[in-house]
């Protein structure tokens, strides 16, 4: 990037080859501009999951998420076991960081997440298991949680994820303690509590493994067609984006993405991250790279993807490595920063005209 140019410029100074001066410099351009700044020319957002404790502690971190991203989302702290510790006690502190860091960098916030089956304190899950939570005071809970936190955070989040991974590989609903004790009825009611609390918020169901068309997705695509016919106020979809260069590249992502815009809703991706079986080599942060300019190019072909999130930035902080033994590298930039060649093809997908439109792409809701 910086470096490049000036590498190139050293190059122009020396008369060294001219053909290759010339063809490092039109790289060096799409370089230059950050993915922020790229962006904002193709009307799209392009965010990232924060870790707080890094963007306090890690300088080097907290640069990179100011310098690229134009939107962020919490990684964890705006999740139910931070934010409500003990019944009816809110602690807001870490995500307000990350809100008040956000509006310092002109960036937008993506909100996550309202409704999950994970990181749910023990009071929640011990009092449903106990019996001491019955249904209608988990319905209360979930009333009461959603419009403090929604309310908290009003005005300044444009996109929540108000219901997060509710349907399981086959298209059934999960088995969680909200589908115990309420049966489906808590995810139109979600929405209905979210929008009352913030009526301009974009209200988003979210979820990996849909990016390719399937039982999963398609019982996706069913469920908003029924919320939105009740007039449930669901705006849109997210598509989390998790991969993993050991599968196929989910080449139907922008044709699936078409059928929900198709619905009037809006879809992002979410959490996008590539991993990698260790160690990885050439090929593989090629194909990464390709994996990740593909999920990118899905969302810019879909009139109303908003915006483009990846999962962390850099493989100094990934969840990966703890969850799926023996692999990683999942991101855009390696442990010590540096720029992998995922982070060029996200650069040169922003920086490539959109067929069709003006290379100012102008704004997305
Ligand atoms: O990245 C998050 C990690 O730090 C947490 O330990 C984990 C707990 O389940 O959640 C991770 O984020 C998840 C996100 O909230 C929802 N989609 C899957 C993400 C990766 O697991």
């Amino acid at each position: 990037m910086k470096l490049g140019r000036r590498a190139t410029t050293t190059l122009a100074l020396l008369g060294t080859t001219v053909l290759m001066t010339a063809v490092q410099t039109v790289s060096a351009q799409a370089h230059d501009a950050s993915l922020r700044d790229l962006a904002k020319q193709r009307g799209i957002r392009i965010g990232t999951a924060v870790n707080v404790d890094a963007l306090a502690d890690d300088s080097q971190y907290a640069s990179v998420v100011g310098d690229q991203f134009n939107s962020v989302t919490a990684e964890n702290v705006m999740k139910w076991e931070t934010v409500e510790p003990s019944p009816g006690t809110f602690d807001f502190a870490p995500a307000d960081t990350l809100v008040r860091y956000a509006a310092r960098h002109h960036q937008e916030v993506r909100g996550h997440t309202l409704l999950w089956h994970n990181q749910l304190p023990g009071w929640l899950t011990d009092g449903v298991a106990d019996g001491s939570i019955t249904a209608d005071d988990l319905r209360d809970i979930l009333h009461r949680h959603i419009t403090a936190e929604v309310s908290h955070f009003k005005g300044k989040i444009y996109q929540w994820d108000v219901v997060n991974e509710v349907l399981n590989e086959d298209g059934t609903l999960r088995d969680s303690i909200w589908s115990q004790k309420l049966g489906d009825s808590f995810i139109a009611d979600a929405f209905r509590w979210a929008h009352q609390a913030d009526p301009h918020a974009k209200l988003f169901l979210n979820d990996y493994n849909i990016e390719s068309k399937g039982a999963k997705s398609d019982a996706y695509y069913d469920l908003v067609k029924r919320l939105r016919a009740q007039g449930v106020p669901i705006d849109g979809v997210g598509f989390q984006g998790h991969l993993d260069i050991q599968y196929d590249f989910p080449s139907d992502l922008a044709d699936n993405m078409a059928r929900f815009d198709a619905l009037g809703l809006a879809t992002s991706v979410t959490e996008a991250d590539v991993r990698i079986p260790l160690p990885a080599d050439e090929a593989d942060l090629t194909r990464q790279a390709s994996d990740y300019s593909g999920m990118l190019a899905a969302c810019l072909a879909t009139e109303h993807c908003t915006s483009f999130t990846v999962w962390g930035f850099t493989d100094a902080y990934s969840w990966v490595p703890g969850t799926f033994e023996g692999e990683g590298a999942a991101n855009l930039y390696d442990e010590s920063y540096q720029p992998k060649p995922a982070y060029t093809a996200v650069a040169d997908t922003l920086a490539k005209q959109r067929p069709g439109h003006g290379h100012h792409g102008g704004h997305r809701h």
